[in-house]
């Protein structure tokens, strides 16, 4: 394996200009929402698609929610609890999926709701016990702390997961085992076939826990959020960019092909990334891994697809790997496709001092003192971004 050199020297990390959002490639600049929506929006997401991220596979044919389980005192009385077992079916075979979900009892009209794919397993985003193991992952280490499942609760919002796992298994030959199952062939599914990618598997999950949770009476279906940490980060943006149904996204410390520029030479690169985590990608990417200024695009337009829905970017003093100056350079960016409908994100804002969120219009963005993780902290800036942005 190649050694791919690694820059935390922030007067190193180049200067490279954005390409706009709004320049046609044929040629004219978007100056209206209508434009930009019926007609370079497109091109970006197609461009996104084809390079960075693969396709969202369809809603398949047959989704069928079954309840393992319902607890109604969940939480000391405070939630309702339910397991849902989701049956799929495609044109070329089956699929289970596994979603934990809480609802809080004390709130009388409908809540919003966080969605967001776990890493560890449904059994590790809670200190509940009996939850089922989830089946494609063995070693559950704790991770509540990532969740704060009371707090949410408490908040009056909802949260349905699932794990990554039980999506596309993290690993080069997971595709075998991922939802692609049901759309591909076997012969299809082999670890070179990285046009079906991770990435998108996981965002096809966060659509598939916004359909149940739109379904549900005790939960208003304008206010669902999606929210990832890390890889599960970059999948919340790509997600949102795809679903227009989810009512905004909170990226957490999702760095290189997520919020952070790519253009940027700080922390993790295309380079190193492409290496380690192929499946994540469609093999497209690798062309860019020596020269990402020839990209058609940066990550403030990933951001910038989800307009004039809200974009919540938070990172981490400590998570250099991510780049959280990169990942604020481009929520401000993202603000020239806002400002098309009317508002302006965080465009006059410099890099804020941790525990010091700018919050805009649209475009929020937050730095958090300590490492790489999702923290109580975290979530109290959600919550506070969250409401701030509720118009319904
Ligand atoms: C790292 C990867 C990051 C980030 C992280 C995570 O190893 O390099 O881009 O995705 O994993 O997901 O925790």
């Amino acid at each position: 394996m190649s050694e791919v050199a690694i820059n935390y020297d922030e007067s190193l990390a180049g200067d490279h200009p954005l390409p706009s959002a709004l320049l046609r490639p044929t040629g004219g600049r978007v100056s209206s929402a209508v434009e930009w929506y019926n007609r370079r929006r497109p091109e970006i997401l197609a461009d996104f698609e084809r390079i960075m991220y693969g396709k969202i596979p369809p809603r398949p044919e047959t989704v069928r929610p079954e309840r393992l389980s319902e607890v109604t005192d969940a939480l000391g009385g405070k939630a309702t609890r339910r397991e849902i077992r989701l049956h799929m079916e495609g044109p070329c075979g089956v699929h289970f999926l596994d979603i934990l979900w809480y609802l809080p009892n004390h709130v009388n009209k409908p809540v919003g709701a966080i969605a967001g794919i776990n890493f560890q397993g449904n059994a590790a985003c809670t200190d509940e016990d009996g939850i089922r193991p989830t089946v494609n992952f063995k070693s559950e280490a704790p991770q509540q702390h990532r969740w704060q499942i009371p707090m949410l609760i408490d908040a009056g919002f909802s949260v349905a997961t699932c794990c990554r796992n039980d999506l596309f298994p993290d690993r080069a030959d997971g595709r075998a085992e991922s939802i692609y199952k049901m759309f591909h062939p076997a012969s299809e599914l082999g670890a070179a076939n990285r046009d079906l990618t991770a990435i998108s598997a996981w965002a096809f999950g966060c659509s598939r826990l916004l359909d149940l949770l739109e379904t549900e009476p005790r939960i208003d279906a304008r206010r669902i959020w999606v929210h990832g940490h890390s890889r599960l980060g970059k999948t919340a943006l790509w997600a949102a960019a795809n679903d227009s149904r989810f009512a905004g996204a909170v990226s957490n410390d999702s760095g290189c092909c997520g919020a952070a520029l790519d253009r940027r030479d700080f922390g993790e690169t295309i380079a190193k990334i492409t290496e380690t985590f192929p499946w994540w990608f469609p093999a497209a990417l690798d062309a860019y891994a020596e020269t990402p200024a020839a990209l058609p695009f940066d990550q403030h337009m990933l951001i910038g697809l989800i307009a004039p829905r809200p974009v919540l970017v938070a990172s981490a003093t400590e998570d250099l790997w991510a780049d959280p100056r990169g990942e604020f350079l481009s929520a401000r960016a993202a603000g020239e496709i806002y400002r098309l409908f009317g508002s302006d994100g965080i465009s006059g804002c410099e890099f804020p001092a941790p525990e010091t969120p700018v919050f805009g219009d649209g475009v929020g963005y937050y730095l958090r003192t300590g490492k790489h993780d999702v923290t109580a902290t975290d979530w109290k800036f959600v919550l506070e971004f969250i409401r701030r942005t509720m118009t319904v």
